[in-house]
């Protein structure tokens, strides 16, 4: 599914990120754990390479510890790079992550605060996180997306300066399974998806990889059923059915994906290294072919324009 849900006060923050980017000297990025590669801002990549990075797998609770620990490793490679997966009911972890920024500071022997920079996509926990490390609420946080809309600077103490930003998407989330799992896990405004889509995505992907913690939230689940016949036999099995005993399909999705979002159906993680190394080959050869595929249709549109000239 391609996405294209970039409102103007995620344009905005784009342009202000990249103003203050000069002054900023950690990078804290937040992913979701259950989608590592598909909450990794390209554009953010794009302005951060040249600055200290610590990635956090947040939502940690929520994930696939294995997949998670892949990611780690897979991470902790990179250079000017530490990762760590988190969840916030962890206090003590989300506390002792103050000390791997201040062990930045000494190593860039800065004078005065170090300004460090939460960005992230929606929903994924960043003002939450700064909330934890105050000890109070100074930013608001919610679960939808979309919460924060300004960039915000709060002052941890002397040695830190914090900057809380509005969850960024980027203009266009061009591999289309990303998008999906974007949707999945609530990081899109549900204005902007078509929730029938989502959730027949979803139910593949959990019937194949999780069958399992599928069953043990849904008892009468038998593997011989096909995503639409799960959602079929779950709008039967829920009591969610319409006029003369009809499936909604719309009203079945959104139930299916709140059981997700609100973590019925846990622990998973929707990806792996090797699946995104995979999936950015095909979105890069998808993109070539769309490209190629624009060229033909100027030259035929110029071939018909000279016809049309010539034919007067
Ligand atoms: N289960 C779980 N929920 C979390 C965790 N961290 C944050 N949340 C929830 O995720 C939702 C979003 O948190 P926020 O801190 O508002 O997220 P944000 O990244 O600031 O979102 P935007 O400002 O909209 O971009 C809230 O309901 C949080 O309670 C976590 O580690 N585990
Ligand atoms: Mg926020």
């Amino acid at each position: 599914m391609a996405i294209n849900w970039f409102p103007g006060h995620m344009h905005k923050a784009t342009k202000s990120l990249r103003n203050i980017l000069p002054k900023i000297d950690v990078i804290v990025e937040i992913l979701d754990a259950r989608i590592p590669y598909s909450s990794e801002n390209p554009v953010i990549q794009t302005f951060a390479h040249d600055k200290f990075r610590i990635k956090l797998l947040n939502k940690a609770d929520l994930a696939d510890s294995d997949k998670v620990q892949d990611w780690l490793n897979y991470y902790n490679q990179q250079p000017k790079m530490s990762a760590k997966s988190l969840s916030m009911l962890q206090k003590e972890k989300v506390q002792g992550l103050i000390n791997d920024i201040l062990e930045v500071k000494k190593s860039t022997e800065k004078v005065g605060p170090l300004n460090v920079l939460c960005v992230g996509i929606p929903n994924v926990g960043k003002s939450t996180l700064i909330n934890h490390w105050l000890g109070r609420k100074a930013v608001k946080t919610g679960n939808e997306p979309a919460v924060t809309k300004d960039i915000q600077k709060i002052k941890l103490s002397d040695d830190i300066m914090l900057w809380d930003s509005p969850g960024i998407l980027w203009p266009k989330v061009e591999n289309p399974k990303s998008g999906y799992r974007l949707a999945v896990t609530g990081a899109i405004k549900d204005t902007a998806i078509d929730h029938g889509d989502v959730a027949y995505f979803a139910a593949e992907f959990f019937l194949n990889d999780y069958f399992a913690k599928m069953q043990q939230r849904f008892n009468w689940l038998d593997s011989s059923l096909a995503p639409v016949e799960f959602l079929e036999a779950f709008a039967v099995n829920s009591g969610a059915l319409g006029k003369k005993g009809a499936v909604d399909f719309d009203r079945i999705s959104k139930l299916f994906l709140t059981e997700i979002r609100s973590g019925q159906i846990t622990p998973f993680t929707m990806e792996t290294p090797e699946m995104m190394a995979k999936e950015l080959v095909e979105t890069e050869a998808m993109l070539d072919e769309k490209a190629k595929a624009k060229e033909v249709r100027k030259e035929r549109s110029k071939q018909k324009k000279g016809f049309s000239k010539k034919g007067r």
